[in-house]
């Protein structure tokens, strides 16, 4: 496949206004008719060439006569169409089976209605068009359907028009006056029901909502339609920014490649993201429910409004909108469980993909598929760095900044750079370096060391960058760091002042005057930049942090620091007493004035696979030993603790206040850390917690413990939550995600069989998740020292590739990380990845993945 680099970037060379667009639709054949004004955009003589994948062209009209066979010809993957003059009018007509297209991408079927997918490429498989998101047009849609079928006919824009046909058909057309490249194009032909309510904006127009969903999903879209209208009001209140369409549809589909997609005024999502309710919601899936449907909507500016100028710019979009994201969940909950819930997810899925062979800078330099640009790296650390210019300027010049971007650039495709430069002007600041953190793969480590010269009551901070090669970067610059640090005196347990250091020199010592004693080190408060720090902090220094420290997750830092020194000393033979983190433990479960969110984080032990990314060489066996003795003696040490916390925090009616879900957290904890304590009647309270919990988070965690051990509590548990919810696909995902993630020896044959189970279907992503990406990120279960956990998912991936290449590809990374293995497990790993690039007829998603994995 070949390579698209970003500096290969031209302007189109002619333009599409306007477009027309005129379906037929059917499942088994549907006809799309496309007019489509064009101009030159520039002197030149080429041709106009229209992207079109797997499309035969039946028509090809140019200003209304059928074009000669001079004037066009096909070629690999586009139409190609002579033309003179300046603007022209250009109809093609082509034919698709929508109900046979098992990618998910371009016009597809998903449980009886048919629906689009077109970011990043796949409106060229709907029509004949420059499909790059640099090209803006106004759409003119006019959608005709079998009425009793497809009552509902949804597409981009307003409803202007709409009748019926002949023969049982009807006809509806939308228009959308704001030019939009055609990723953001789509429609729904369906037969739902709809929860409508309505939205009045800040200077008091109002806003149709509609969320579309099967009739009998109707009671499970309160959270989403609350979360819509709460990001309404949130982006006015916090940016400025208004809706501007009549309505905002949004319409649930149960097989979808990604979260939800932000077509203007027509969100399509993964049903997954839009239904909830206590019975078969996790307070994880309502806060994702919230967070994607608050994405989604924010797009309508930072994405939408202001789009991408080419796929390399992509994290323009998806950074901005994730910190958006955050911030509303944020503002919605708890802004310290919050923070740590983000970091925790940028290291394990972040992290991983920089140190590995798959790493790509922010703003990637170049691709052979898009869809595999859809990463942690561009939306995460996309994210972070939004975060750091937002606190290098504070709020009111990052609001400066925001507003300077959205007005200059409204209506445009827009760079990663046209940002920068808006931060700098808005903000008053110079980010010269700070771009590298855009160009520059890789985590930066920052080593701090702290000395005290007490004759000079001084303190000196040392602070050494390094920034490690990644896959075509030999050599890196130093970056611009913001750090915030305090200093803490030991005797008092307070601090000086919290302050902002940048860290711009590969080396770099700041002095504090005033000490007469060593204080204690709290840094990169707040996580307030995307780097590891590695400090010579002993544990009593982190006992201190994780009972004094006032940022909540420097606090949440030192604790799981005191934890993994525990386990990696052990592991590394250097066996350290444990007695400071069950001090730590108690400390925390004991105040009375921490949040139990916050507390249910703190005393949370680092997972297996956080553990292997702090060492050397990933020991899946002696991590997982190592972390359960921990978690067995902490569970024993403290196990009046867990009951009573256990039965205190029990609650008579469900809610989904802050509060309750954080009681739940907590409860879930001390769960978890009762069963592994030993104590003879664990399971059995929690089977009770299982059967008895009004809400799916305690039900679903309470399996999940039970799962992890071999108790016949275990196989009653799985067989009652298969039975009482087999029929709802999203719930019977946590069925198999259960069993798939769960820490136990038989893991890897239990997934072989499941993979054989007549509920597993390769056909929906949401499934192959459930149990492949599940079962990949169960370090001790996928690593089995035999290789079939590689076998399996590469089996997976190759039978996954013919029907649905972006889903199979996204499964790669993880074999892709051999080097961090024994010989002998990276030998297996390595061999897979032959395996699946041997496959004849291989998707260049796959290929992709599977190559660069092995260099
Ligand atoms: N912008 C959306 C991306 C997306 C996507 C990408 C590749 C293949 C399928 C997809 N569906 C949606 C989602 C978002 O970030 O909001
Ligand atoms: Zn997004």
């Amino acid at each position: 496949p070949s390579v698209i680099r970003r500096s290969d970037y031209r302007p189109p060379d002619w333009l599409v206004p306007d477009i027309a667009l005129d379906f037929d639709l059917d499942p088994a054949r549907t006809r799309v008719r496309a007019t489509l004004i064009v101009t030159r955009n520039g002197d030149h003589d080429r041709p106009l060439r229209l992207d079109g994948d797997g499309l035969i062209p039946l028509e090809v009209r140019i200003d209304g006569e059928a074009a000669t066979p001079d004037q066009w010809h096909m070629e690999a993957g586009y139409l190609s169409v002579s033309l003179s003059g300046s603007a022209r009018k250009v109809e093609t007509l082509v034919e698709l089976a929508p109900e046979s297209n098992s990618k998910l991408m371009g016009l597809y079927a998903s449980g009886g209605l048919l629906c689009t997918q077109c970011e990043a490429e796949g409106f060229r498989r709907i029509t004949f068009f420059p499909d790059r998101p640099d090209i803006l047009s106004r759409y003119d849609v006019t959608l005709r359907a079998d009425k009793a079928r497809f009552p509902i006919l949804l597409s981009n824009g307003d409803p202007v028009e709409q009748g019926e046909g002949d023969a049982g058909q009807h006809w509806a057309r939308w228009v959308d006056p704001f030019p939009k490249p055609c990723y953001l194009f789509a429609l729904v032909a369906a037969d739902l029901a709809c929860n409508a309510d309505s939205f009045v904006t800040m200077s008091g127009r109002d806003v149709q909502l509609g969320i579309w969903v099967r009739e009998a999903d109707l009671p499970r879209t309160g959270h989403a339609m609350q979360a819509l209208k709460n990001s309404m009001a949130w982006d006015e209140r916090v940016y400025g920014r208004e809706y501007d369409l009549d309505v905002f549809n949004i319409v649930a589909v149960a097989d979808f490649n990604f979260g939800a997609m932000e077509n203007k005024g027509l969100n399509i999502f993964n049903s997954r993201y839009i239904l909830a309710d206590p019975e078969t919601a996790t307070d994880i899936d309502y806060d994702g429910v919230e967070g994607v449907v608050a994405h989604e909507y924010f797009h309508n500016w930072s994405g939408n409004r202001v789009t991408c100028r080419d796929w390399f710019q992509l994290s323009l979009k998806e950074g901005f909108t994730v910190f958006r994201d955050q911030n509303f969940s944020a503002d919605m909950g708890s802004h310290a469980v919050k923070r740590i819930e983000d970091v925790r997810i940028l290291r394990a899925a972040q992290f991983q993909e920089d140190s590995g062979p798959l790493a790509h800078p922010v703003r990637p330099e170049s691709y052979m598929e898009i869809s595999n640009f859809y990463t942690a790296t561009i939306y995460n650390k996309g994210a972070e760095l939004i975060r750091m210019i937002a606190l290098m300027l504070g709020p009111e010049r990052f609001r400066a900044g925001t507003d300077l971007y959205f007005d200059r650039h409204d209506g445009q495709a827009a760079t990663c750079e046209d940002f920068v430069l808006a931060m700098e002007e808005g903000g008053e600041i110079d980010l010269s370096q700070f771009r590298r953190w855009y160009e520059q793969a890789g985590t930066p480590h920052v080593r701090a060391t702290l000395d005290h010269d007490p004759m000079t009551r001084t303190v000196n901070l040392h602070l050494h960058q390094s920034l490690a090669p990644t896959p075509g970067q030999p050599d890196k610059a130093p970056m611009a760091i913001p750090l915030r640090v305090a200093l803490f005196d030991p005797a008092t347990g307070t601090h000086h002042g919290d302050e902002l250091l940048m860290l711009t020199e590969p080396q770099q010592s700041f002095s504090f005057p005033d000490f007469a004693t060593p204080p204690i080190l709290s840094i990169n408060r707040g996580f307030s930049a995307p780097v590891i720090i590695d400090t010579n902090r002993s544990q009593d220094d982190l006992a201190f942090l994780s009972a004094h420290d006032d940022d909540p997750f420097a606090r949440y830092e030192a604790m799981q620091q005191l934890m993994v020194n525990i386990l990696v000393g052990r592991i590394a033979g250097q066996p350290i007493d444990e007695a400071a983190v069950i001090a730590a433990i108690r400390q925390v479960i004991t105040d009375p004035l921490l949040d139990p969110a916050f507390v249910a984080e703190a005393i949370r032990l680092p997972s297996e696979a956080y553990l292997g990314d702090q060492m050397a060489h990933v020991d899946p066996d002696a991590i997982h030993a190592a972390r359960e003795a921990l978690q067995q003696r902490i569970g024993a040490e403290l196990e009046p603790d867990w009951r009573a916390i256990h039965a205190r925090t029990r609650a008579a009616e469900f809610s989904i206040s802050a509060a309750a879900k954080g009681a739940r957290k907590l409860r879930n904890s001390a769960l978890g850390y009762l069963v592994a304590s030993g104590a003879m009647d664990g399971p059995a309270i929690a089977f009770v917690q299982f059967e008895q919990a009004h809400n799916m988070t305690e039900r679903q965690a309470a399996l999940a413990i039970l799962a992890n051990g071999d108790s016949a509590e275990r196989v009653a548990a799985l067989d009652i939550f298969y039975n009482r919810y087999g029929a709802d696909a999203l719930t019977l995902d946590k069925w198999f995600q259960t069993q798939a993630f769960a820490v136990h020896p038989d893991t890897v044959d239990l997934v072989e069989e499941l993979g054989r189970h007549k509920d597993f279907t390769l056909a929906n992503p949401n499934r192959v998740r459930a149990l492949y990406g599940a079962f990949t990120g169960n370090q001790w279960a996928f690593h089995h020292i035999s290789g079939k956990g590689y076998r399996l998912v590469a089996d997976c991936i190759l039978a996954l590739d013919r029907l649905n290449p972006q889903t199979a590809a996204r499964l790669v990374p993880p074999l892709g990380r051999w080097k961090r293995f024994d010989a002998a497990r990276g030998a297996l790993m390595r061999g897979e990845l032959e395996r699946i690039l041997a496959q004849p007829g291989l998707s260049k998603d796959v290929t992709e993945q599977a190559s660069k994995s092995l260099e």
